[in-house]
């Protein structure tokens, strides 16, 4: 059965790969998965038929006959253990591909997101510039100690994974921030990700919907 997911009708960055719909994207085509997509709009996220599926009213989902998902970590996850490539057949390498999961989302993402308020949200705050060194510098330590993880290995846990899915897809939120350049194995890790053909894929396929939108 082809899965739906939901994705941004207009996306805020032009679909330059920043919404979150593009690790489920990413991870669909890791594993060569077709998919529809249905956009949506802001407005429709909010709408009863939108929130029986997320109650947090937000993208992306995924529906696969009467199995209807939201969070897109969990998604990636659905999808790794349905089919084979993102998760490793041995149970340790496996548990452990899935801790990276979680490292990406409970412990690197938080400060980026902040990071993403301060400079989103609190601009013309009369503390903001206090803040963002503080928040910034907390996103260093935690690059900073998975920069010594990582070290010169090409991914997290030997083979490419659901981990490194995830933790790239976090990561690539820096994008903008010069950050991710402080640490030179970190920002080749990305690019090393990035050159995938699947990634390349799921990019252009988001990419295409904003183009789309915009009339171009
Ligand atoms: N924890 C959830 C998950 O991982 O799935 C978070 C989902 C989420 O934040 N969804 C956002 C959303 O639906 C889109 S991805 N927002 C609309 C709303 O909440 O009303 C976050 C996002 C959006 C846009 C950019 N961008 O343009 O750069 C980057 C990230």
């Amino acid at each position: 059965m082809t899965p739906t997911i939901t994705a941004f009708e207009r996306s805020p960055d032009g679909g330059r790969g920043q919404a979150r719909d593009m690790r489920v994207r990413w991870a669909l085509e890791e594993v060569g998965q077709p998919y529809d997509v249905r956009l949506l709009s802001l407005c429709a996220m909010k709408q009863p038929a939108h929130l029986a599926i997320n109650p947090f009213g937000q993208i992306p989902t995924y529906e696969e006959g009467d199995l209807c998902l939201f969070e897109s970590g969990s998604i990636v996850l659905h999808i790794a253990e349905r089919h084979a490539g993102l998760l490793p057949e041995n149970a340790n390498a496996r548990a452990r591909a899935i801790t990276w999961m979680f490292a990406a989302l409970s412990t690197i993402e938080p400060p980026i997101l902040e990071r993403e308020t301060a400079v989103l949200l609190e601009r013309d705050a009369p503390w903001h510039a206090e803040r963002l060194p503080m928040v910034e510098d907390r996103i260093r330590k935690r690059l900073s100690e998975l920069s010594r993880h990582l070290g010169d290995a090409d991914w997290l846990d030997s083979a490419f994974s659901a981990g490194d899915l995830v933790m790239v897809g976090v990561l690539r939120r820096l994008n903008r921030s010069g950050l991710l350049g402080e640490f030179p194995n970190l920002a080749a890790y990305v690019a090393r990700a990035e050159a995938r053909p699947a990634f390349r894929r799921a990019f252009d396929a988001q990419l295409a919907v904003a183009r789309a939108a915009s009339g171009g």
